[in-house]
């Protein structure tokens, strides 16, 4: 079994042009040990509960969001590695200090995903995208993050969950490390995942009524298991949290979807799609699934703000092709009636 540090010491052999991705990588790597111990110690040390404030998004902060934040801030500013970074608990990018050097990266993440969770002991998580960055020195810009999740170089999340899992993908597969408290390292527990297809379908089921047509129809199918038009019987299950969501559907395949809801309609969708929906994206991509919004694929749209939101659907591919077939059905009944 090989760690993360001799995985990603092989991936820069073999591809020197992406020299410096083994020490971002390990920053990473890093500041997730940390924030892993303090979500173990939680109560214990007083950090678990809300902080009384909110983010950028107008959503309640945890005390382990500002903390875990503050971690990876901190983790990543001083190594050198990085140019510039972005957070879901920021509202403008973080600016590298100045008696730091600048490094060739970008990194947009989300601290701590499903932090409704962090209270009861359940899954969460931290995402993360990797950009690259061309200004050398020159301090970037919110713009410099504006670019599609098809231009990332590496993608990954940590999962903190019975273990602590590491799921990377650096553009050729994905793979799995798990965390050795003994010895203090990852590992890598799987290489080159692939999603099987399967019937599982992970989705807040309460928001149906505010779905669109296509949404509805998919899962009402879904439902009707063996006796609808699938004729097969399928599962569902529902975490919260996307890693955790997303991840037992990269190890089970089937589907996981938070779609447009009308409640909303100057909102999009309810997930990020800098650091939620395109690192996630990627994964699911390596590992031979597809992911989409309503409109195209989710690692071509073209972002127009650090905190954008898109409706997201991904998931193993024929049921991802299954449900764009179904919008595009939708779409030209539409046109045909207008
Ligand atoms: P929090 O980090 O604020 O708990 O949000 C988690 C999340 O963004 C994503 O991880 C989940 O898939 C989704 O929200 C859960 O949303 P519901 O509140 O609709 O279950």
């Amino acid at each position: 079994m090989i760690t993360l540090s001799q995985y990603l010491l092989e991936y820069e052999r073999k591809n020197p042009e992406k020299a410096g991705i083994k020490l971002a990588i390990e920053d990473l790597a890093k500041g997730c040990i940390r924030i892993m111990d303090l979500v173990g110690r939680g109560p214990l040390i007083g950090i678990h509960g809300a902080a009384g404030e909110t983010n950028v998004q107008g959503e309640d902060q945890q005390k382990l969001d500002i903390l875990s934040n503050q971690v990876l801030l901190d983790m990543l500013a001083w190594s050198g590695n990085w140019a510039g970074l972005a957070s879901e608990e920021m509202e403008h990018i973080y600016h590298i200090p100045a008696h730091y050097p600048k490094g060739k990266f970008l990194c947009a993440f989300d601290p701590l995903d499903g932090s409704g969770n962090i209270d009861l002991n359940m899954p969460i998580g931290t995402i993360f995208s990797v950009l690259p960055y061309e200004g050398g020195q020159e301090a970037p810009h919110n713009s410099d993050f504006l670019r599609p999740g098809r231009d990332q170089i590496a993608a990954g999340y940590v999962l903190y969950g019975s273990s602590t899992t590491f799921v990377l993908t650096l553009g050729e597969g994905v793979h799995s490390f798990t965390f050795d408290r003994s010895i203090g390292e990852f590992f890598r527990t799987e290489k080159n995942l692939k999603m099987p297809d399967s019937q599982n379908y992970s989705v807040n089921a309460s928001n149906y009524r505010h779905w669109k047509a296509p949404v509805r129809q998919y899962v009402d199918e879904c439902k009707a298991g063996k006796d609808g038009p699938r004729g097969k019987d399928y599962n569902m299950r529902w975490m919260g949290c996307m890693v955790a969501d997303s991840h037992r559907v990269l190890a089970k395949g089937g589907m996981f979807m938070y779609p447009y809801d009308e409640r909303n309609p100057n909102q999009t969708g309810k997930l990020r799609l800098l650091y939620e929906c395109n690192p996630m994206s990627m994964i699911i991509e390596q590992a031979g699934g597809r992911s989409i919004t309503d409109k195209e694929n989710t690692l071509d749209v073209q972002p127009t703000d650090l905190h954008q939101r898109v409706p997201l659907m991904m998931g193993s591919k024929v049921e991802i092709d299954y449900l764009e077939a179904l919008h595009k059905a939708d779409k030209k009944t539409k046109k045909s009636t207008k």
